[in-house]
């Protein structure tokens, strides 16, 4: 897949201050039930909406314009208005964006007064350059790719604006028919912000869409880059659970912060005793965590009791903004010591599953949330469907556990699936795969990978941590961290 990045590639980060505008840049449709749409996307992280009021009634731009001011401040979100500085200045916004034919910079910042933001819409090098010589806090660029939400009549492109980024020193807003799955491309191509219509309002859901989007700004900060933090067990042996994360973590360049959910007693040959930690200090935890440090995914693997997964359920599903979850449903440890008894399974799937961003089944798991057999890979695209009813907004069923030259997983993202395969390594050494796995997914995630290209690289990981695994223990030896993540580093 192009869009994959290969990791520790050097960026040059730009970003000396804070830019006036800088990330997901939301303007608004014409289309029914914009503030309980624009209230989605500012939960998946908005950081500008822009109202863009077509045609409507002043009365309505009034009023629908007032309850979205109202909302971007209870997000902290900067709130702009389209082209009219008098509309801009009744609704207290925090600045106006000119198009072309709306006048100048100067005359607008007059009207506006100090501390507000004027952008200008450009679409070549000359109208860029004027646009920041007349004092302009950022410029729009565009079109970017054909679009149904304008009529446009220039198409400057990524190569367009690869072209001009250098030339600007203000922040440009790249627009025109940008989606999750183009996005990366201009980022690459230099742009601070993505300013979106369709790709976030019109999707079914907008939370997801936009989160997305914002986390591919994290591809050109500097390593550690991303953050993920890692909600599971110790294993003292080392080779699984909270040791396998922060290892894999931080091997493949992000940061990882921990919350622990239980002590095992363990080796490469099992589990002797597990010591869970009360709920309570759990949550507190994450609390304490989340409170200071930003963080960009949270995984989560054995999570030990009902009780503890009802707490991290309910707290998730408290946030303001949507932190994307990647959700290792660990059930059996590799020794064979259940690690997720019938009645967690029952509150795991009512209440954690369906906030999962992605859900890592293997086929022994998923087999035990649908309470069916699974035997063949056309039986896992189905369960992998099936998953994703249950509520998970992407779901990667492992077919590790069957048999073949291939090691084929699943993935599944609500309209396509799509398999990962590798040769087959025989071998008992895969002590921490799962782990190890969806923390390689989550921190490429964090790294401003689209799903597809981090599931695809995590593959190319843990398959080669589990070829070059060492003997170590008299049971299942660990996967290599250390060696998967140097080669990975060559490719
Ligand atoms: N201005 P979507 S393109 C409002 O090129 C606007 O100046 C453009 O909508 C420009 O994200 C555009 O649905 C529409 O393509 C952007």
């Amino acid at each position: 897949m192009s869009d994959c990045k290969r990791p520790f590639r050097l960026v040059v980060n730009r970003a000396a201050q804070p830019p006036a505008v800088a990330g997901v840049y939301l303007i608004t449709d014409q289309a029914d039930n914009l503030v309980r749409r624009v209230r989605a996307a500012l939960t998946g992280g908005v950081a500008v909406v822009q109202y863009r009021a077509k045609d409507k009634e002043r009365t309505v731009c009034l009023a629908e314009g007032g309850e979205l001011r109202q909302l971007c401040r209870g997000f902290g979100v900067t709130f702009i208005v389209n082209d009219d500085v008098r509309l801009a200045r009744e609704l207290d916004a925090d600045g106006v964006h000119l198009g072309q034919d709306d006048g100048g910079v100067t005359a607008a910042r007059e009207q506006l007064g100090p501390g507000r933001i004027v952008g200008k819409s450009t679409h070549n090098l000359d109208e860029a350059l004027r646009a920041e010589e007349e004092g302009a806090d950022y410029i729009g660029f565009g079109a970017m790719y054909p679009t149904d939400s304008k009529v446009i009549t220039h198409i400057p492109g990524t190569s367009g604006l690869a072209a001009i980024r250098d030339r600007i020193r203000i922040p440009v807003v790249a627009i025109g028919g940008i989606t999750t799955g183009n996005a990366c491309r201009v980022i690459d191509a230099g742009a601070d912000a993505l300013a979106v219509i369709s790709s976030v309002l019109s999707s079914p859901h907008p939370a997801l869409a936009a989160l997305e989007l914002k986390l591919l700004f994290n591809r050109t900060n500097p390593y550690p880059r991303g953050s993920v933090l890692t909600v599971a067990g110790s294993d003292s042996g080392g080779g699984a659970g909270i040791q396998a994360d922060i290892k894999t973590i931080t091997l493949l360049g992000s940061y990882a912060a921990s919350v622990l959910t239980a002590l095992t007693a363990q080796n490469t040959r099992g589990v002797s005793s597990i010591h869970g930690l009360p709920p309570t200090f759990v949550i507190d935890q994450l609390d304490t965590v989340l409170s200071d440090i930003p963080v960009d995914v949270i995984k989560t693997g054995m999570l030990h009791t009902p009780a503890i997964i009802s707490a991290l359920s309910e707290r998730l599903g408290e946030r303001q903004t949507v932190i994307p979850l990647v959700i290792d449903p660990v059930m059996v440890a590799k020794g064979g010591a259940t690690l997720m008894d019938r009645d967690s399974i029952t509150v795991f799937r009512d209440q954690l599953l369906p906030q999962a961003y992605l859900l890592t089944p293997n086929i022994p798991e998923a087999e035990r949330l649908l309470g069916r057999e699974l035997r063949s890979e056309q039986e896992m695209e189905q369960a992998a469907r099936d998953l994703h009813a249950l509520g998970a907004a992407n779901v990667l069923l492992k077919g590790g556990h069957l048999s073949g030259r291939l090691s084929s997983d699943v993935l599944f993202d609500g309209s396509e699936c799509h398999i990962f395969s590798a040769e087959r390594v025989f071998t008992s050494n895969t002590h921490g795969t799962g782990c190890s796995y969806a923390s390689a997914i989550a921190t490429f995630l964090a790294q401003g990978e689209p799903l597809r290209c981090a599931v695809e690289k995590a593959k190319e990981f843990i398959t080669t941590a589990i070829r070059l695994a060492r003997p170590l223990g008299k049971g299942h030896s660990p996967v290599n961290h250390f060696m998967a993540a140097e080669e990975i580093k060559q490719r």
